[in-house]
């Protein structure tokens, strides 16, 4: 299919680009650019070339279904260099998303018009990658080192109306105005005044040499955490003062060709697909609208629910027993906005909307307006039963009923409902309006419309949903007990406190998980899995924890965990370290010394391990949704892709072994054998 199209429009010669989804950067894409600005400048009757897009927005990049095949010509810097070299005057027309190659083509262009609330972003840092068709260097000389920086080391995207001080854009246009129109129009008012000129950013100095690279690439440092892409632009940038567009971007190429083969580039492009795919069920049921929404139990979870849906633009009836409890809900929500409103995430205007949407009640009744209800109250099954025995009587026959349980047996509470196909998991992760990780959980007899409700709704909130079925701590939690648990092992044997932390925290974990738990209180845990049928003769299964709670270290609450807080700040703690070594020696553990590697492979293994009997179990449809659930719900760093891109690049045979002596050392109780066959699956 011709995928640009040559449109002419009096003295205007249009290249319309057409390659839906969103217009990416294919082979025939780029040929049909470069054929179109040959045809256009050697026709005496074109006066001037748009480039404009069908479809729902400008080029959003390079065509990430490329990446991993061997290049094709023509490649994108020369692509963008032809446009930039022609002799008539090109204008980009910008709206939607333009992103990466799709903004490095409009930086080429001669002019650039957009919709205010058009998107722009260099966002390939977030692909391991760099700017690899002129980027690094024509937007630098637009909008200045500064800027710049920030956009190609950060990876975000920016409102086209935030540029207005700058050159970035030509005009703007208002969200009511019809872009096609206007762009063109814009063409012919210039070209009537006789002001539409040929204008080559490349052509302009590349610079300021006095600028203070070193202090500005000390912080992309700091902040990247073990990302290489954003160091290797800020270094791009630097390397190429003062040089001309063709040697800087000879120098650009050279770093974007080696990051695109590298690991971390790898990893985080898998991610990228493993989120697409994510959100491709094969649930056979359209969704149902949702716009009112009740959310029972007000307390932390409930509070974070209903702030997340009201930012989403639902009317949420949030329902607590007492007049206290409701109060202080309610008090939550409005300080999660205002803090929203403080740090700049949103105007206070917003907030008012948002908290306007805010329905507050002790009566269980108003229930009858919503068409989804999602229960977050106390984790007690007798509790939950009771309560939506209420609901099966209250709700509209065909409410979406949800609960927020983090453990507990949905099947079971299904069974109290007239209709259980209308019951299913909605697990939110706290803070629920922050966290991104949704697991919406297919009971035994959970209908279709119902999964594809809680899906639907889990995009409108900008969640990354994931299908999971029923056990205990569905996919997720199963894995991070799993993970603690080999966490607590290790610790019995003689591994350190503050060895664990800093050897998971600089492999990339957001946080050590001794100091997670600290941070959330190590009882909570602790008692929720009493509660639970655990292997008795399991030795290590959270006996460190058990001996902090038994010696009330409780964590940061108590000023004492596995560390202490004299002032706040975590400090090692020898009576912490010696409690665990007493209890590893009671329980006839041989004490020894790990190395950092051996940690993280072991932490590795036993979330690899776990996943894969997840998977084996159908508890997850695909492999790689076990990536996305550890990358948006327990701070798996991004660019080591998910503990199954581990183990895909681990490799099988390793895997075996290890997993074999572990098992020998263990026993099968903790390392179950595992298929490790499911890892060729293609998913
Ligand atoms: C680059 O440009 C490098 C250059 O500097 C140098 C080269 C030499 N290619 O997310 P959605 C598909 S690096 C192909 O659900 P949304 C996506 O897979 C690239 N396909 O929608 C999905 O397909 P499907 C820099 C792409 O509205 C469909 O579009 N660019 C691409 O929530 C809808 O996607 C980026 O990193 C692509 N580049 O968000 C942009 N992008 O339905 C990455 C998307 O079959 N993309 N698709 O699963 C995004 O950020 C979002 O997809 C976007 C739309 C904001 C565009």
């Amino acid at each position: 299919m011709n995928q640009v199209k040559q449109i002419i429009h009096n003295n205007i010669g249009i290249l319309e680009i057409d390659y839906p989804p969103v217009n990416a950067l294919s082979q025939a894409v780029r040929h049909g650019l470069v054929e179109g600005i040959n045809a256009f400048e050697s026709d005496n009757q074109i006066s001037a070339i748009i480039i404009r897009c069908a479809n729902r927005t400008f080029i959003a990049g390079a065509d990430i279904k490329e990446f991993g095949q061997p290049p094709t010509t023509p490649f994108l810097p020369d692509v963008v260099n032809r446009i930039e070299a022609s002799t008539k005057p090109v204008v980009a027309s910008l709206f939607g998303t333009s992103l990466g190659g799709g903004f490095e083509v409009a930086l080429a262009c001669h002019y650039r018009v957009a919709m205010m609330d058009a998107k722009v972003g260099l966002p390939e840092v977030n692909l391991g990658l760099i700017p690899g068709a002129g980027g690094t260097q024509r937007l630098p000389r637009i909008v200045g080192e500064d800027k710049s920086l920030e956009m190609i080391t950060g990876g975000k995207h920016y409102s086209a109306a935030s540029f207005v001080d700058s050159h970035l854009f030509d005009a703007l246009f208002e969200s009511d105005q019809d872009l096609n129109e206007r762009t063109i129009a814009f063409v012919e008012k210039k070209l009537e005044a006789n002001d539409l000129n040929v204008r080559r950013v490349g052509e302009q100095e590349f610079l300021d040499e006095n600028y203070d690279w070193q202090t500005a690439i000390e912080k992309i440092k700091a902040k990247a955490r073990g990302k290489e892409a954003p160091l290797v632009a800020a270094t791009v940038l630097q390397k190429t003062v003062g040089k001309s567009i063709a040697d800087g971007m000879a120098i650009e190429r050279e770093a974007f060709l080696k990051l695109r083969e590298s690991e971390q580039s790898a990893a985080l492009r898998y991610a990228f697909s493993a989120e697409k795919q994510a959100a491709k069920t094969k649930l056979q049921a359209e969704p149902k609208t949702v716009k009112e929404v009740a959310v029972i139990g007000a307390g932390n979870m409930g509070s974070g629910i209903a702030t997340a849906f009201l930012s989403a633009g639902f009317t949420i009836h949030l329902i607590e027993q007492t007049q206290e409890g409701l109060d202080a809900g309610v008090e939550r929500v409005a300080s999660n906005f205002s803090r929203n409103v403080k740090s700049g995430r949103m105007g206070q205007a917003a907030a008012d909307d948002c908290m306007s949407r805010l329905v507050a009640s002790t009566r269980l009744e108003t229930v009858e307006n919503c068409e989804l209800i999602i229960e977050a109250i106390f984790e007690d099954i007798e509790v939950k039963k009771t309560l939506f025995t209420d609901l099966d009587k209250l709700a509209q026959p065909t409410a979406v009923l949800a609960t927020n349980t983090s453990y507990l047996d949905i099947n079971q509470i299904a069974e109290v409902v007239s209709d259980p196909s209308r019951v299913i998991g909605m697990h939110f992760f706290s803070p629920a309006n922050i966290m991104k990780l949704l697991e919406v959980v297919k009971a035994e007899r959970s209908s279709d419309v119902a999964l594809a409700t809680a899906m639907a709704v889990g995009k409108q909130l900008k969640k990354m949903s994931v299908l999971v079925g029923v056990c205990f701590g569905f996919a997720g939690n199963r894995m991070y007990t799993r993970y603690g648990r080999e966490i607590q092992q290790m610790l019995l044997e003689g591994a350190g406190i503050e060895q664990i932390d800093k050897a998971m925290a600089s492999w990339g974990m957001a946080m050590g998980p001794l100091a997670v738990q600290d941070l959330s209180g190590i009882d909570i845990g602790h008692n929720a899995r009493s509660a639970q049928p655990f292997p008795a003769h399991d030795p290590g299964y959270f006996r460190a924890a058990a001996v902090m709670v038994e010696n009330q270290r409780l964590g940061r609450k108590t000023g004492k965990g596995f560390y202490q807080y004299p002032e706040g700040k975590a400090v090692y703690d020898q009576e912490a370290a010696n409690l665990i070594r007493e209890k590893g020696l009671d329980l006839g553990i041989t004490q020894r010394s790990f190395t950092n590697d051996e940690i993280v492979e072991r932490a590795l293994l036993a979330l690899i391990s776990e996943g894969i009997k997840l998977y084996q179990e159908g508890i997850v449809n695909r492999l790689s949704d076990i990536d996305v659930i550890w990358l948006h719900g327990y701070g798996f760093p991004r660019h080591k892709g998910g503990p199954i891109f581990q183990a895909k690049q681990l490799g099988k045979e390793k895997l075996a072994k290890a997993l074999t002596k572990l098992r020998g050392e263990q026993g099968e109780l903790i390392w179950p054998p595992v298929e490790l066959g499911v890892l060729d699956t293609d998913d």
